[in-house]
C-alpha cells in the first residue's frame, strides 16, 4: 500500500492492499453525472457487491470536502450519488478540488491517478471518454486516453462509448501505445452492444492471461496502462444498430443546443436513457456490473 498527506484509504482498502489481497478501484463520475439518483446508488452497490462475491475489495475514488478518498463506506457513497453540484474531475482539476476543499466524482483519468497513487492496479468502470463524433472540428478527445498512456492501471470497461467514434479512438489510443485487449471477442465491443464494426487490436480469454501480460508488460520498463474491452453479456446487449438512430438523435441535439466541453458526456448519455424509455440504463448498469467481476478476477490472478 501505498500512503500519501492527501490520500484517505478507507481502512478495509488499506487493510487488503497492506496483505496484498485483490483490490479493485471503481470511479465516481458515473456516479456524479453518469446516471440520475437512485438507479446510480443501486448501481454503485451492486457492482461493489459483485466485486465482494468475486473475492476482492471494492474501491470507489471521489473527492469529498477536498479529501481524495478510496473507498467509502455505504452513507457516504449514498451522500455522493444525491449531492447537487458535483464537479466532474478529471486529470486537469483534481488537484483544484483538493486545493478549494469540494466535492466531485472522478473520471476514468483521475480516478486512474487515484488507484495509484493508493497502490491499486486494476479498475473496472463502464466506458471511458474517446474521440469524440466531429472531432476533427471540435477537438474534443477525452483526458482518459492520456491518462491510459502514462498510468499504469488496467482499466475493463465495454470499451469506448458508443456515443465516440470508436475507430478515431482507437487510433489515438495505438499512437499514445495502449494496448486494447478485447475480451473473448474478435471485435471491439461497442458499450451497449456487444459488437462493434472494428476489429480487436489484441484478444485474450481468461483474466489470469490478462494478468500476465500487464505483469510483462511492467518487467520490461513498459509505463503505461492497458484498456480491456468486455462485452455485456448478450442478454443484456442492445445492438448497434438498433442504438445507431437513439445516439445520432442524441448528437445532434446535443449539436444544436451548443453542448460542449464537460457537458457532452453527461448531455448525450442523460438524453439516450430518455431515448430508449431506460433501456440504455439496465444495459449500462449490467456491463458495469460485468466489468467488475472481470476486474476482480484480474484481480485475483495478479
Ligand atoms: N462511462 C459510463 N458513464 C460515465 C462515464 C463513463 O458508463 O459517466 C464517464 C467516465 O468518468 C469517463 C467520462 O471518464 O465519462 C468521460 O468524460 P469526457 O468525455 O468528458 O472525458
Ligand atoms: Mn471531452
Amino acid at each position: 500500500m501505498n500512503t500519501h498527506p492527501l490520500l484517505d484509504i478507507h481502512p478495509e482498502v488499506a487493510e487488503a492492499l497492506s496483505a496484498g489481497r485483490p483490490v479493485v478501484a471503481l470511479e465516481s463520475t458515473i456516479i456524479t453525472h453518469g446516471m440520475p439518483w437512485p438507479d446510480n446508488d443501486a448501481m454503485a452497490q451492486a457492482v461493489e457487491s459483485v466485486i465482494r462475491e468475486e473475492g476482492a475489495v471494492p474501491a470507489t475514488i471521489a473527492v469529498i470536502d477536498g479529501r481524495l478518498r478510496v473507498g467509502l463506506s455505504d452513507e457516504e457513497r449514498r451522500e455522493l450519488a444525491q449531492t447537487q453540484g458535483a464537479l466532474k474531475l478529471s486529470r486537469a482539476d483534481l488537484a483544484f478540488a483538493i486545493s478549494e476543499r469540494r466535492s466531485g466524482g472522478t473520471t476514468v483519468a483521475a480516478t486512474m491517478i487515484g488507484a495509484q497513487m493508493a497502490g491499486i492496479s486494476v479498475f473496472a468502470t463502464g466506458g471511458i471518454g474517446g474521440v469524440h463524433k466531429g472531432a476533427e472540428t471540435s477537438f474534443d478527445i477525452s483526458a482518459d486516453l492520456d491518462e491510459l498512456a502514462r498510468t499504469a492501471v488496467i482499466v475493463v470497461s465495454a470499451g469506448a462509448k458508443a456515443i465516440l467514434d470508436i475507430e478515431k479512438t482507437l487510433e489515438v489510443l495505438e499512437t499514445r501505445g495502449v494496448p486494447v485487449v478485447t475480451f473473448g471477442s474478435d471485435v471491439m465491443p461497442a458499450f451497449w452492444s456487444r459488437a462493434s464494426r472494428h476489429p480487436a487490436p489484441l484478444r485474450l480469454d481468461t483474466a489470469e492471461a490478462i494478468a500476465r501480460f500487464h505483469k510483462t508488460r511492467g518487467d520490461m520498463g513498459i509505463a503505461g496502462g492497458m484498456l480491456v474491452a468486455n462485452p455485456v453479456p448478450e442478454n443484456e446487449e442492445i445492438p448497434a444498430d438498433e442504438m445507431a438512430g437513439f445516439i445520432a438523435a442524441a448528437q445532434e441535439e446535443a449539436t444544436r443546443q451548443g453542448v460542449t466541453g464537460k457537458a457532452v458526456t453527461p448531455f448525450l448519455l442523460a438524453r439516450i436513457v430518455e431515448l430508449t424509455g431506460g433501456r440504455s440504463l439496465a444495459t449500462n448498469i449490467a456491463l458495469v456490473k460485468n466489468n467488475a467481476r472481470l476486474a476482480a478476477r484480474i484481480a485475483r490472478a495478479l
